[in-house]
C-alpha cells in the first residue's frame, strides 16, 4: 500500500477487519516487519489520539520513529509555489518534503483543511505534495477531506460491538462553538457505505457534505427521525461544505446535542465520538458517561487500525 485515504486503498474490508483481529490478539505478532525502518508523523495541526496511537502502532512493529510538529521548532513552511518569499516563511514545502522523506520510510501527515479555498482543501493539495515529492508511502492522520485512521477504527468498533448483520448507523450533526473541518465525517460516511451499513446523515440545512463520501447514505434534516432503530449513533459537527458558506458555522443549535432523551428514540444504540468532544455542545454527559458509550474503545482502536496500516505499507516497501 503505497497512500492511504480511502477504504479502497485497504480493499476487502472484512478482510482487513480479521486483519484487525489478528493484531488485536497479539499487537506485537508483526514486531520485526519494521525493523531499522523509520515512520515520519509530521503535525500541522493539533493532536492527542493520532499522535499516540500511531507512534504505538509504529512501535507495535518494531519501527522507529520521529514526530514533527512543523508549528513548533521547524521553520514555518511556505505551500503557494511561485510566491516571493520576503515574509515569515523561511523554507518552502518543495524543499522541506524531499528532505524530510530521505530521513524515512513511510510518512504520516496531519493537515487540516484550512477554510481558505475549498478548491484547494478538496484536492488535498498538502497531503498530495508529500504523495508526490517524499518519494516514500504516505498516510493521512487527517488531511482537508479525510480521517481514514478514524473511519478505519469506527467501522473495526462497530464490528466488534454490533448485533445484528447490517446494523443502522446514524451519523449526526451536534453544535459547536467553532468551525470544524468535515473530514470526519467525510471518512465516516465513506466507510460506513463501503461496510455496507445502513447509513442515515441527520444535519440541519446548510450542512451538506459533499456528494463524493455520502452516496448511498440516506440524508435527512429531522434528527428525531433518524435515530429511531438506530443501533449506532456518532455524533460529530462539522461546519459548511456549500459553496458560498464553505468552513462557517451556520447553527448552533442545542436541540441537536445528543441526550439520553435523544438516545431513547433509539434501538438501545451505542454512542460513538472520534474525539476531542465538547461535553453539553455535542452530547450530554450522562449519555458519554453512560455503559452505552463507545468512545474510549473506539479510541484504543485506533492503535489497531494504525498497526495495520503501516503493516500494509512496510510489506510493500
Ligand atoms: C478536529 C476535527 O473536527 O476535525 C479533529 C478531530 C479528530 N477536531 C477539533 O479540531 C476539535
Ligand atoms: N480522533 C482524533 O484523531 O483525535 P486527535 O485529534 O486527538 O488525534
Amino acid at each position: 500500500m503505497r497512500t492511504f485515504l480511502s477504504p479502497s486503498d485497504l480493499g476487502d474490508l472484512q478482510t482487513a477487519f480479521r486483519e484487525a483481529q489478528d493484531i488485536k490478539a497479539n499487537r506485537f505478532r508483526y514486531d520485526t516487519l519494521g525493523r531499522n525502518k523509520t515512520a515520519l508523523l509530521i503535525f500541522f495541526n493539533n493532536s492527542l489520539r493520532t499522535r499516540l496511537s500511531t507512534q504505538k502502532a509504529a512501535m507495535n512493529l518494531g519501527m522507529n520513529v520521529i514526530v514533527l510538529d512543523v508549528n513548533q521548532g521547524a521553520w514555518k513552511l511556505e505551500t503557494e509555489r511561485g510566491v516571493v518569499m520576503d515574509g515569515d516563511k523561511s523554507e518552502h514545502l518543495l524543499e522541506a518534503i524531499p528532505v524530510m522523506g530521505s530521513y524515512c520510510d513511510v510518512i504520516g501527515v496531519r493537515s487540516f483543511a484550512r477554510f481558505e479555498n475549498r478548491e484547494d482543501d478538496y484536492t488535498e493539495q498538502i497531503l498530495r505534495q508529500f504523495i508526490q515529492y517524499s518519494g516514500r508511502p504516505v498516510f493521512s492522520m487527517e488531511s482537508a477531506t479525510v480521517h481514514p485512521l478514524q473511519a478505519f477504527a469506527d467501522f473495526i468498533t462497530i464490528e466488534e460491538h454490533k448485533r445484528t448483520a447490517r446494523p443502522k448507523v446514524v451519523l449526526t450533526w451536534a453544535p459547536h462553538p467553532k468551525a470544524l473541518p468535515q473530514a470526519v465525517p467525510n471518512s465516516f460516511a465513506e466507510w460506513m457505505v463501503a461496510a455496507g451499513y445502513d447509513l442515515t446523515i441527520a444535519h440541519p440545512e446548510g450542512y451538506e457534505l459533499s456528494e463524493q463520501f455520502t452516496q448511498g447514505a440516506r440524508i435527512t434534516h429531522n434528527q428525531d427521525e433518524a435515530l429511531e432503530g438506530a443501533d449506532f449513533v456518532y455524533a460529530k459537527n462539522w461546519s459548511a461544505y456549500a459553496t458560498l458558506n464553505y468552513g462557517k458555522v451556520l447553527s448552533k443549535d442545542m436541540s441537536w446535542t445528543i441526550s439520553s432523551e435523544k438516545m431513547a428514540l433509539t434501538n438501545d444504540a451505542a454512542f460513538m465520538h472520534c474525539l476531542p468532544v465538547r461535553r453539553n455542545m455535542i452530547v450530554t454527559d450522562e449519555v458519554i458517561e453512560s455503559p452505552r458509550s463507545l468512545v474510549i474503545p473506539e479510541a484504543a482502536n485506533r492503535e489497531i487500525s494504525a498497526t495495520v496500516v503501516l503493516k500494509r505499507m512496510l510489506e510493500a516497501l
